[in-house]
């Protein structure tokens, strides 16, 4: 009864705003943030109970709205393991985030707690991040009183963070380790160096020049660089310099556009760049090829170009590790949006690709069902998850091996890639180092990288509809089976055109229908794309 008093009497604090429905979607919440104060108590109250639910495991709740405007904001939850909230638990979400008065919310929640069996004695643990959002502040404090209000669980303010370090910090606190930020950078820093040192043959390396997106990503950087040798970065869009979050910066931007972000132009032609997202999960490189092209096309290096440049470092040192690291199963994991040329490129190399429903809780999903399991969006975010199993075979190998030999080597890099690289969730700060590194390794620049395969030209456009849930896919979301008729038309664009592939789907995360357009030329995907948008209004 104290409990249900507790709810009440918080609830009231935050009414919830007239004619706003909302859905956890691909990504959790987000909406203008002036409309999220309730939403973001609510998702409190959800994560406390996730929490006891779990034997009070940690979760964390991260407020962001990642590469959407600025004033916009949003609200996630991490599971205990670091990944993604539990998808058995979005309906609920959805729920209570849309109940529309205090009685309904503390009904929903009164009748969840007794279905899932929940125990409120013992109280939860949720660990909250921010990005650096100004409305985040208020919106942290709405989070805190969410979580207390279940009696007995704490909530921990864990600062302004980028959303992988958020849940890399849970993960490493429920495996019982050290899992403060500083932790978090001493474990880049030591797996960083020891491949480094893994080099056979180093040459001195050229600067990379990075787009912070005016977001939390390019100030994290800034802390990690102070402790790095052998790599030389310079940051631009901190957003010290008056720049706004993710406008004309940004991952986001620069894949979705194909042009330079703010700050760079001719000075920079050739150079290696590298741009995050406003949250630092996603990462994508380019550079402007050359001064005739007006310096603001960039040849862009996306998700799948990673994707790619990670796969053959790994399988390379599978090969030298011979018969017995031909048995891991390596795979790949894309989506609908990965460019087809990826796909045949990595295939070719010998992998098993499957592909996965956009967002990535579905890829990573199925890449846990491989050893060593590669997933990224085009949109630059992914990582790569090896198995337990595979990984303690690994650390026995490192003990088999003589120290210093090429096996012996190849191990050594495949378990530091593993502690490298955030296995919790796509990480760009990891990622960059991990890039930079098999770079260093091959002795590749930029330009060398982008040859491994050329990409498809492609298209994406967004439409906006009155309703975007009027169109419902398969599951693998290459083809609409709703509005009725509507494939069969996209198919007679997808004919007129050489290599043509379309599909659409309605956004998870924006109140739009997402076009997708590829073929053998740039005006052929552009023309292809519009057709299969006018097919949608
Ligand atoms: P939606 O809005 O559902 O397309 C977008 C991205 C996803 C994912 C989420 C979360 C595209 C086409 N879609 O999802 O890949 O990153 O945002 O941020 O880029
Ligand atoms: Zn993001």
């Amino acid at each position: 009864e104290t409990q249900i008093a507790s709810i009440l009497k918080t609830s009231e604090l935050y009414p919830i705003p007239q004619s706003i429905k909302l859905s956890y979607g691909t990504a959790g919440f987000r909406a203008d943030a002036s409309l999220l104060e309730s939403t973001v108590y609510r998702v409190g109250i959800l994560s406390s109970l996730r929490s006891l639910k779990l034997n009070s495991s940690t979760v964390g709740l991260m407020i962001t709205a990642s590469h959407n405007k600025v004033s916009d904001n949003g609200v996630k939850v991490s599971d205990p393991s670091g990944g993604m909230l539990s998808q058995e638990w979005e309906p609920f979400a959805d729920q209570i985030a849309n109940a529309s008065s205090p009685k309904e919310l503390v009904s929903l929640i009164k009748d969840f707690v007794e279905k899932k069996e929940i125990a409120i004695e013992k109280g939860g643990e949720v660990w909250l991040g921010r990005d650096t959002r100004l409305s985040g502040e208020s919106l942290l404090r709405a989070a805190e009183i969410g979580v207390r209000s279940v009696l007995g669980s704490v909530a921990v303010d864990v600062g302004v963070l980028t959303t992988p370090q958020l849940h890399w910090m849970v993960r490493a606190k429920n495996k019982g380790l050290n899992a403060t930020e500083s932790d978090y950078f001493e474990n880049l820093i030591t797996s960083f160096k020891c491949l480094i040192g893994l080099i056979p043959v180093k040459l001195e390396s050229s600067k990379l020049v990075l787009d912070g997106a005016n977001g939390v990503g390019g100030l994290k950087m800034e802390v990690l660089i102070r402790s790095l040798s052998d790599i030389d970065v310079e940051i631009r869009n901190t957003g010290r310099d008056g720049g706004v979050l993710n406008e004309g910066v940004g991952a986001d931007f620069v894949q979705k556009e194909k042009v330079v972000p703010l700050g760079f132009g001719l000075k920079d032609v050739g150079m290696r760049c590298a741009s995050f997202d406003g949250d630092a999960d996603r990462l994508v490189y380019f550079y402007i090829p050359s001064e005739s092209c007006g310096g603001d096309k960039v040849e862009l290096l996306d998700g799948d170009k990673i994707l790619s440049l990670f796969a053959l470092f790994i399988k390379e040192q599978l090969n030298i590790i011979g018969d017995e690291g031909k048995k891991c199963r390596l795979g790949v994991v894309q989506t609908a949006y990965a460019n087809g040329a990826s796909t045949d490129y990595v295939k070719e190399m010998g992998l098993e690709v499957v592909f996965a429903k956009t967002g990535v809780k579905h890829l990573h999903e199925k890449a846990e069902e491989f050893d060593v399991g590669i997933y990224f969006e085009a949109n630059g975010h992914g990582t790569i998850l090896f198995s337990e199993c595979f990984l303690s075979w690994l650390v026995g190998k490192q003990k088999d091996y003589s120290e210093g030999s090429d096996k012996h080597n190849a191990v050594s890099r495949l378990v530091a890639v593993s502690n490298l690289i955030n296995q919790a969730v796509g990480d760009a700060l990891s990622g960059l180092l991990l890039v930079e590194v098999i770079l260093q390794h091959m002795g590749w620049s930029v330009q060398k990288w982008n040859e491994l395969y050329k990409d498809l030209p492609s298209k994406q456009v967004k439409v906006e509809v009155p309703d975007r849930t009027a169109v419902v896919t398969t599951s693998e979301e290459t083809e609409a089976l709703k509005p009725l008729g509507i494939q069969d038309a996209i198919n007679g664009e997808i004919k007129k055109y050489q290599r043509g592939r379309a599909f659409i789907r309605p956004s998870g995360t924006e109140d739009v229908v997402r076009v997708y357009a590829e073929a053998s030329t740039q005006e052929a995907a552009d023309s292809l794309a519009s057709s299969v948008a006018q097919l949608v209004k």
